[in-house]
């Protein structure tokens, strides 16, 4: 048994009933044993970044306790992603749902199909403002070997003016 480490994921949806398909991921989330959500960011609604013939997306960040590792809570993740109708179709492209595993604790994770810190976080205000929302003065390592905090790469960002924040979210 391994002890607990902070986790937080991103969840993204942008296809059918966003929000009912986002409350879904966050109970099959905490229905894996080593997975315990403890907090939700507000919801999001977000313009799309990278591929922009889609639909707004609704955006939020989770906060969990987990005690599965890395690889494990990959494989849960995407186990979920399927359970939800989540196809691979367009790279940033049109999803039922995206559970995407932004930092866990303070380690940094580079395997195949893996990186954490989640690589394109840091350019991302979808994550960042909802990041932000929950612990704006949590450190994230960069891959220099500094760390910044959340806060401050957020004052760094020339838009978050596609990120606005649309209800407070219940997913117990
Ligand atoms: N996810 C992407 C690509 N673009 N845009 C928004 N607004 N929200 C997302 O979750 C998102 C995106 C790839 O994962
Ligand atoms: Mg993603
Ligand atoms: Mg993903």
């Amino acid at each position: 048994m391994t002890g607990e480490t902070r986790v937080f994921f991103g969840l993204g949806s942008n296809m059918g009933d966003k929000e009912r398909t986002l409350q879904e991921a966050v109970r099959l989330l905490e229905a894996v044993q080593g997975i315990q959500v403890l907090r939700s960011s507000s919801l999001y609604e977000t313009d799309p970044v990278g591929y922009v013939e889609q639909d707004v997306f609704y955006n939020l960040v989770l906060e969990a306790d987990v005690t599965l590792p890395p690889q494990t809570l990959l494989e849960e993740t995407q186990r979920i992603e399927q359970q939800l109708g989540r196809t691979r179709d367009i790279r940033w492209g049109p999803r039922t749902v995206d559970i995407d595993i932004l930092l866990y604790g303070e380690q940094q994770v580079d395997t195949e199909g893996l990186c954490i810190p989640h690589p394109r976080m840091i350019e991302r205000a979808f994550v960042l403002v909802p990041l932000a929302e929950l612990v704006p003065h949590q450190a994230i390592p960069l891959s220099t070997g500094t760390n910044v905090s959340i806060e401050e790469i957020l004052s760094k960002l020339a838009h978050t003016d596609g990120v606005r924040r649309s209800k407070s979210f219940c997913w117990k």
